[in-house]
């Protein structure tokens, strides 16, 4: 859709929900307006056993009087008629993290090494996106494959955010004690 219409934004055809599964670590992001996810973003998606999506996820923020903490957030998926486009309900662990309701739509993946994701969370009146947000994730938290970087750059292209990505750094902030958060 390189008109930029959000509606017109093509999404990963065929989605199978259950091979999306597993863990994706966050290599690059386009940030939303607002608080938001810094670095070490890891997300973890599940399968229920009733066949719903669901999710947690970590990453560094700074919350309030630069306070720097892991945020541990979970989520739920509503499915839609497109078994690519999700409504994804999140919170966090702690209630000073944030809460919301923000498409979760699945733009293309190989299910193994790379996934490109997209949320448009505010349309503007002449239908391209005002405000949102979007991760390229990778099996590897290392980043991307090198065979994958010519299609994840042509999707960057595509959902209109060439250039507005930053690579999202993994230094084990999340992994060891540092967490301020209730397990
Ligand atoms: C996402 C995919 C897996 C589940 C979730 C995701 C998004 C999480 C946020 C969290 C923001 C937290 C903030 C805290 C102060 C897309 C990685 C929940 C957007 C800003």
């Amino acid at each position: 859709a390189q008109d930029c219409q959000v509606a017109n934004i093509n999404v990963m055809q065929n989605f199978d929900k259950t091979r999306y599964a597993g863990t994706w670590y966050a290599v690059g992001k386009k940030d939303p307006e607002g608080l938001f996810l810094l670095d070490n973003v890891v997300a973890q998606i599940n399968i229920e056993e009733d066949g719903k999506m669901s999710a947690t996820a970590q990453g560094r923020v700074i919350i309030l009087n630069n306070w720097e903490m892991c945020a541990h957030m979970f989520a739920t998926f509503e499915e839609t008629a497109d078994p690519a486009k999700f409504k994804m309900k999140y919170w966090g662990a702690a209630s000073y993290l944030q809460t919301g309701n923000d498409d979760h739509w699945v733009i293309d993946t190989d299910y193994d090494n790379y996934a490109v994701h997209y949320s448009c969370r505010l349309v503007d009146a002449d239908g391209t996106c005002l405000d949102g947000y979007s991760f390229i994730f990778s099996r590897h938290s290392t980043g991307l494959r090198p065979e994958d970087q010519p299609v994840v750059l042509q999707k960057k292209t595509d959902l209109c955010l060439l250039g507005k990505y930053r690579r999202v750094a993994h230094t084990g902030f999340c992994e060891s004690g540092t967490s301020l958060d209730p397990q």
